[in-house]
């Protein structure tokens, strides 16, 4: 993980908010984080319009000039940008800084607007935190945990062997098979014993690789076996180390494998948690349109039992365009959140490039236990 720095010279947009109020991933800037081959260390920064966010982006990337800054008392950054730099302390990592819209500006008017570049910023800057450093650190631990647990007991299990073979009792006519079928049986107690972790067979096979010498040795000096059986067991010998070297490539495979289904989980964990405050937004909303349409029909129902029908009348224009209105939110709803699950697929299939093949189905799927 040790690539070229991706150093861009000025920040770029990775999440556009249209004047309509969609958002859509920017594909260059996607362009740009897939080239990035090191750590990286992502700071995304949200909060109130006009409060100095950008500022403190630039400060973090070092320069006086970059995320654009704001010099009215009109919001400036519009949805999401991205300027990746060099870590100024960690060598081999880049930093990658998420300046963001800013919160709560009564003139835009958009509170769905507000909820969605908060819960991207989030969703973005953890996916990447948790997956690209704590979960290495995770897993570099793990890895070390199970060398350490595996070493200790090919050192246990292994000693009898260990033995015969510093005083000589091998080398002795015969000695070969004694050897192997030993090492066999070692072999196979030490693949039988539980906690052993992920780096089990790739312990073991750097084990028997450090054996093979005295193995040949051995082989060598038994009298018993002619010269053609002992280039037959030399053969099988090696037939055996590449099937070790298979079981220690699939056992990786097997831990690749499941990290990818960790960091599926925990994206799916964050996109749930983002549809949910979807869903609640956009059910308080229906629930406003209800509540004031609800004080409307009430308001229109007095002014008829009193006798002002003209006026009752007038309201009723008022009453359909409520209605309209809940009835466009109560439609729209699950559109809008398809579209939104797109956007956030977009943007994962980038930082989870395993998945990539499993967000397409993904609207389906989080659109059906929703609706
Ligand atoms: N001198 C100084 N100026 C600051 C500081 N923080 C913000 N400013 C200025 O305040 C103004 C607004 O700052 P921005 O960084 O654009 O604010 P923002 O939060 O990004 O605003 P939006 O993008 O609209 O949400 C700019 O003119 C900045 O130069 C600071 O710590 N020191
Ligand atoms: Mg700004």
């Amino acid at each position: 993980m040790a690539g070229e720095t991706v150093s861009m010279t000025e920040p770029v947009c990775l999440i556009e908010n249209d004047s309509d109020g969609k958002l859509r991933v920017v594909r260059s800037a996607l362009d740009i984080l897939d080239q990035i081959d090191q750590h990286v260390v992502v700071v995304a920064v949200v909060g109130l319009y006009r409060t100095g966010k950008s500022y403190l982006m630039n400060k973090l990337a070092g320069e006086r000039k970059g995320f654009a800054l704001g010099a009215t008392i009109q919001s400036k950054t519009k949805g999401i940008w991205m300027w990746c730099v060099p870590h100024p302390e960690k060598r081999d990592h880049t930093l990658v800084l998420l300046d963001t819209e800013g919160l709560g500006d009564v003139e835009k008017g958009d509170e769905k607007n507000d909820n969605w570049i908060f819960s991207l910023a989030v969703l973005l800057s953890s996916t990447l935190k948790v997956l690209q450093e704590e979960y290495e650190k995770i897993c570099e631990r793990n890895y070390k945990e199970s060398q350490k647990a595996c070493k200790s007991k090919i050192e246990c299990i292994f000693a009898p062997l260990e033995e015969q073979i510093r005083d000589g009792s091998y080398m002795t006519s015969g000695g070969y098979k004694k050897y192997c079928n030993d090492l066999k049986l070692a072999t196979s107690e030490y693949r039988s014993e539980g906690g052993r972790g992920v780096k089990a067979e790739e312990v073991l096979k750097e084990y028997l690789e450090r054996k093979a010498s005295i193995g040949q040795a051995i082989l060598s000096a038994d009298q018993s076996l002619s010269e053609a059986e002992q280039r037959a067991e030399a053969e099988k010998a090696k037939r055996e180390a590449s099937e070790r070297e298979n079981r220690a490539m699939e056992e990786q495979l097997e831990v690749q494998e499941k990290l990818r289904v960790d960091q599926q989980r925990t994206y799916e964990e964050n996109v749930n948690q983002l549809m949910e405050r979807m869903k609640r937004d956009s059910r308080n909303a229906i629930a406003e349109h209800d509540r004031v349409l609800q004080a409307r029909l009430r308001e229109q129902n007095d002014l008829l039992q009193q006798g002002f029908d003209d006026r009752a009348h007038q309201m009723q224009r008022e009453i359909d365009a409520l209605k309209g209105a809940k009835a466009e939110e109560e439609q729209k709803t699950p559109s809008f959140m398809s579209t939104a699950l797109d956007t956030v697929g977009t943007a994962a299939t980038l930082f989870l490039p395993g998945i990539i093949p499993k967000v397409g189905g993904m609207a389906v799927k989080w659109l059906s236990k929703w609706f």
